[in-house]
């Protein structure tokens, strides 16, 4: 067993390394084959971010394009005005006024070489007035001045002009604005689109992922030794099977869906604010440190206060009920004053967590958001000056303050994120630890091929414990013919039903051999094993399916094959009776029948399989007369030609063996028939005065 076994099922807890290489890879495994759709979330995530990295980007192309359409005088010698001409500068950037004058669209700094930039903004050439640039045949009004053929308006004097002069001279800029915002619309309704592909694809991955491991580790379960049972209660099986393969759910539809697409977008801001302005980013991206930590001291905080709290209600649930279940005890023992006080107790407790979860969410939510808003803030602050000063367009500006505030979301869920992955690979370590625990019981790679036995049973030297430190079977040898018979009897403790456990391989010897026809039963396949032996256990196992179904199990026998072994055992009478009858559904474990209606259900089973070894371990339960007369019967019949290992409560049944062992502290004491065992007068004969000389 890998180190990663059975010592991290001992406990369940969730804390834990959030990522583990190897647990990945193993996990990875599991989605290999749906890899197609994972492929295709990606391609669907690579759409959604891209169009939320560009929205901000369109909207600043709207505004400085069309909404601040600014211009600003720029005068020098004509040597330097003709050399700026001659970079070839875009549609409508520079405007040629006179031989030493030129206009320059603010924007248009943005764009250019960032050192040539540098120099018309600082050379002092540059006036810091802005403008609004109209041709001169369509407008000119009061407020500007004309300038070749352009009328200037002054930023700051636009309001002045009637607002339906403006959209008239401003026609273009408001087909461009309308042109950007259906582009705008466009994209989005393609990321809604992308993401809900995003989302369905990598979700119906996972389920079809954790539907195989769920499958996996159901088989598995179902192959491992009864050794594996004893240390694994049935409550944490059932909880690794469900929730753990849940917390691996959880971790694909909330990480893996929006990880990559969070990492991509936050490396995709914070490139897009350094090529914007790296000043402006470094000073913006200040805060980011403050805000991450804060963000995962509360998720941490918020998620053990979150587990405490659920805790606490669990308790305060039981108390209840508990208490109200047992009502009369508590009044008739007068102790309602002390029950009071235990309850005022829990409860207190559970005010007590709940008033401190909202402590953490009142004090730390508020936080967070504040140092979130400081980033905003620094943003507006600094670039606004920078807007103010011409260095950054109001294009520009705005743009920034949306990718930092979008850039906020995707860190303060990444903390989450890390918590459930913690779950997710203590999870999955544990799953694989199930997965990794080898079936005690392995047939051995050269095993016989299956074969139908004659049914001769030894034991040789058989030393057998549950645990290795307390034996249960000592030094135990018998042989049985085939066709032959043997009762098990003894005090209770005695290990008779260790015995036949052996027989069965539910568990292996730990020194000894167990024959049969000769042949170490280890050297056999299981199939052998399984198809020549049945079984019928002291609590009989009824599934909650049909009665012919409980008897076929997982075999094709026919319904006349199934009502033939039933009327063999004389169960058919009851069995017609049921609402149904044969295809009666059973309830859970039988509930709805009697003990000894299960046992000859059970019988019916073993008939059915006409197995060459019967192996019987007889109920003790008290049963009335008539379905005792019945089940003894049906021993008979199914002991009939075959060999058969009973452990034996009924002195009828003891009687009809061809030998008696008696067993006592895991060993044989005594052997013989029923006749040589009295006159031993031994424990046999004390036996018998116990529990069967009152003449029963
Ligand atoms: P059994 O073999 O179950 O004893 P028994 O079948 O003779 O008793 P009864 O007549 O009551 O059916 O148990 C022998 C010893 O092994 C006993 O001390 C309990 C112990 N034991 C385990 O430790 N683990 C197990 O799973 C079982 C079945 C028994
Ligand atoms: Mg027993």
């Amino acid at each position: 067993m890998p180190p990663h076994g059975n010592s991290s099922f001992a406990d369940d807890s969730i804390e834990g390394k959030g990522y583990d290489a190897k647990l990945i890879k193993r996990l990875l495994h599991y989605v290999k084959p749906h890899r197609k759709l994972v492929f295709l979330a990606m391609f669907f995530m690579l759409i959604t971010s891209g169009v939320e990295l560009l929205l901000p980007y369109i909207t600043k192309q709207g505004i400085d394009k069309y909404l601040a359409r600014l211009y600003q005088v720029y005068t020098d010698t004509p040597a330097s005005c003709d050399s700026l001409m001659a970079m070839e500068p875009a549609e409508g950037d520079f405007i040629f006024l006179a031989s030493d004058s030129l206009l320059i669209r603010k924007a248009s700094l943005d764009t250019m070489d960032p050192a040539d930039a540098h120099l018309l903004a600082t050379g002092g050439h540059l006036a810091a007035e802005t403008f609004y640039l109209f041709p001169a045949d369509q407008y000119q009004g009061e407020t500007g001045r004309l300038q070749n053929d352009y009328w200037l308006v002054p930023e700051r004097d636009l309001g002045k002009i009637p607002v339906e002069k403006l959209m008239t001279i401003r026609a273009k800029d408001v087909s461009g604005i309308t042109r950007l915002a259906l582009i705008f619309l466009g994209l989005l309704v393609i990321s809604i689109f992308a993401g809900y592909g995003h989302v369905m694809t990598l979700v119906v991955a996972g389920q079809r992922s954790m539907f195989d491991v769920r499958t996996e580790l159901f088989n598995h379960i179902q192959t491992l030794s009864l050794n594996f049972f004893s240390k694994n209660p049935v409550g944490r099986l059932v909880t690794r099977v469900s929730n753990d393969v849940e917390a691996l759910n959880e971790m694909f539809s909330a990480v893996l869906v929006n990880l990559v697409k969070d990492v991509l977008l936050i490396a995709g801001t914070i490139t897009i604010l350094l090529i914007m302005d790296w000043k402006l980013a470094l000073i913006s991206l200040s805060v980011l440190p403050v805000f991450t930590l804060a963000s995962i001291l509360f998720r941490r905080k918020a998620r053990t206060i979150y587990r405490k709290v659920r805790k606490h209600l669990a308790e305060l649930n039981s108390s209840i009920a508990e208490d109200v279940s047992g009502v009369k005890v508590v009044q008739i023992f007068g102790q309602e004053k002390n029950r009071r006080g235990r309850y005022f107790e829990i409860n207190d407790n559970y005010y007590k967590i709940s008033m401190k979860q909202l402590y953490v969410f009142g004090v730390f939510r508020p936080i967070i958001n504040i140092i979130a808003q400081v980033g905003t803030a620094i943003v507006l602050i600094y670039g606004g000056l920078s807007t103010l000063s011409g260095a950054l367009t109001l294009g520009a500006l705005v743009a920034f303050i949306s990718y930092v505030r979008q850039m906020f979301k995707p860190i303060s869920d990444m903390s989450e994120k890390y918590n459930i992955m913690q779950s997710a690979m203590a999870s999955s370590e544990r799953i694989f630890g199930i997965l990794d625990t080898e079936p005690k019981i392995v047939q051995s790679s050269d095993a016989i091929p299956p074969q139908k036995l004659r049914g001769e049973v030894a034991f040789q030297d058989v030393n057998f414990g549950y645990d290795p430190d307390t034996p249960v079977l000592r030094e135990i040898n018998f042989g049985i013919e085939p066709g032959k018979s043997i009762a098990l009897v003894g005090p209770t403790g005695a290990g008779k039903t260790s015995i036949i456990s052996l027989l069965t391989r539910f568990w292996d010897v730990d020194t000894g051999k167990i024959l049969l026809d000769g042949t170490d039963i280890r050297d056999h396949s299981v199939a052998t094993l399984r198809n020549n032996t049945s079984i019928v256990l002291q609590d009989a196992f009824i599934f909650s399916r049909s009665v012919a179904d409980n008897i076929r199990l997982s075999s094709d026998l026919t319904m006349e094959e199934i009502r033939s072994a039933s009327d063999m055992v004389q169960a058919t009478g009851f069995i017609d009776k049921l609402p149904n009858g044969f295809n009666t559904v059973m309830a859970e474990r039988g509930a709805t029948l009697s003990t000894g209606q299960k046992q000859l259900i059970c019988f019916a089973r073993a008939l059915a399989h006409d197995p060459r070894i019967l192996i019987l371990d007889e109920a003790t339960s008290n049963v009335d007369p008539t379905t005792e007369q019945l089940i003894q019967r049906a021993i008979e019949t199914l002991m009939k030609g075959r060999t058969s290992i009973i452990v034996a409560h009924r002195l009828s049944t003891i009687q009809k063996c061809d030998e008696i062992l008696v067993i006592d502290a895991g060993k044989i004491m005594e052997r013989g028939s029923h006749q040589e065992l009295l006159a031993r007068r031994g424990i046999y004969y004390n036996l018998y005065l116990l529990q069967w000389g009152n003449g029963k």
